[in-house]
């Protein structure tokens, strides 16, 4: 490895001097995620060693059967913030509440994460995912965990995702380029792997979970059954890629294009994801990057949150892709 690679540290501390009204909290916040994202891809990649896989035996607060892990890489996010004063507030999946952060009355920004996405995997060694998305206050001192947190997703100042596979990447955007870091275990640093990510227009790949088609709404099946047709002219049939796990899915439409959804069902009657700490940070970097994201109706980063763990339909990658599952939703046709 050449001693030039640029670190996530570096990189976010050279974006710092493109904006001289800059106080550091903003990179040493992101650092912070980096570091937490080192600490759960040891813990997570040793986990069958040292007890960490498994249920809980409790329900997060949207409903879910808890993981060992779930509860484990919420206490690492919650920790890495505690006493730095870097973060106001942090809501998280697996909190019922907002947390206030102790002592951090004066700090300037609010975290949204899901710690643990795609919790299905986390006992098959499968791929799984840290989210999160970075809001800038608008008042100092005792934060309102409603005013403050339940914002657009288009105010989010920065946002992205950790995927914890066969390496882990982190992969951010902050307004001016997404950006992907991949962690030399020895090292021990996030590496610039993915410099100015830009997902293609279209891709030839879709992520859903396809056993759930029965309850979708017509129109969606009428895609699914376009999508799977023959026409080499617009590279169909599109290959199904489906691993459970959002963040992975996603990683590949914003990588290699195609789009992943997630329609309500009978079970999940508003879609599954949640609004505010997985669809809002992914859409809002996905967009950064070119690409489209939506409820197949309305874009995400547009949708003022009602509650911090609401769901919400969820579609995103290619823009182009994305703008025809729109267009069947609406028409039950191409355009
Ligand atoms: P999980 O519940 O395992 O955390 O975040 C919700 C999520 O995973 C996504 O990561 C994933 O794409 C989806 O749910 C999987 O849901 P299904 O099992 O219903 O397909």
């Amino acid at each position: 490895m050449s001693s030039k690679a640029i670190t996530l540290g570096r990189h976010v501390l050279e974006d710092e001097k493109q904006h001289p009204e800059a106080t550091g909290e903003f990179s040493a916040l992101l650092i912070q995620i980096g570091y937490a994202a080192k600490l759960l891809s040891r813990e997570i990649s040793r986990a069958a060693l040292i007890g960490k896989l498994g249920l809980v035996g409790e329900k997060n607060p949207t409903g879910d059967s808890q993981k060992v892990l779930d509860v484990y890489s919420n206490d690492v996010v919650v920790d890495a913030f505690a006493g730095t004063g870097l973060v106001a507030a942090i809501a998280s999946e697996e909190m019922q509440k907002v947390k206030v952060v102790e002592g951090s009355e004066q700090a300037r920004y609010i975290l949204v994460t899901d710690p643990l996405d795609g919790s299905s995997n986390t006992d098959i060694n499968g791929s799984i995912g840290t989210i999160f998305g970075i809001y800038r206050r608008k008042n100092h001192g005792p934060v309102d965990p409603i005013s403050e947190v339940l914002r657009k997703g288009a105010e989010q100042v920065a946002a992205g995702y950790v995927m914890y596979s066969t390496s882990t990447v982190l992969v951010y955007a902050c307004g001016h380029g997404v950006f992907g870091f991949t962690l030399d275990r020895e090292v021990g640093e996030f590496l610039l792997s993915h410099d100015n990510i830009r997902c293609p227009g279209r891709g030839h790949y879709y992520s859903a979970n396809l056993a759930r088609s029965v309850d979708w709404h017509p129109n969606v099946r009428k895609y699914i059954n376009y999508l799977n047709e023959n026409d080499p002219h617009t590279s169909r049939p599109y290959s199904l890629r489906y691993t459970g796990a959002l963040v992975a899915d996603v990683h590949r439409s914003l990588i290699e294009g195609g789009l992943y959804f997630y329609p309500p069902d009978t079970g999940h009657k508003d879609g599954k994801l949640r609004l505010v700490y997985e669809c809002a940070p992914l859409a809002y970097l996905v967009e950064a990057a070119g690409g489209r994201a939506s409820t197949g109706m309305e874009r995400i980063v547009d949708l003022q949150p009602q509650e911090i763990h609401q769901r919400v339909p969820f579609v995103v990658g290619s823009a182009l892709d994305v703008e025809q599952y729109e267009a069947f939703l609406k028409h039950g046709r191409p355009e």
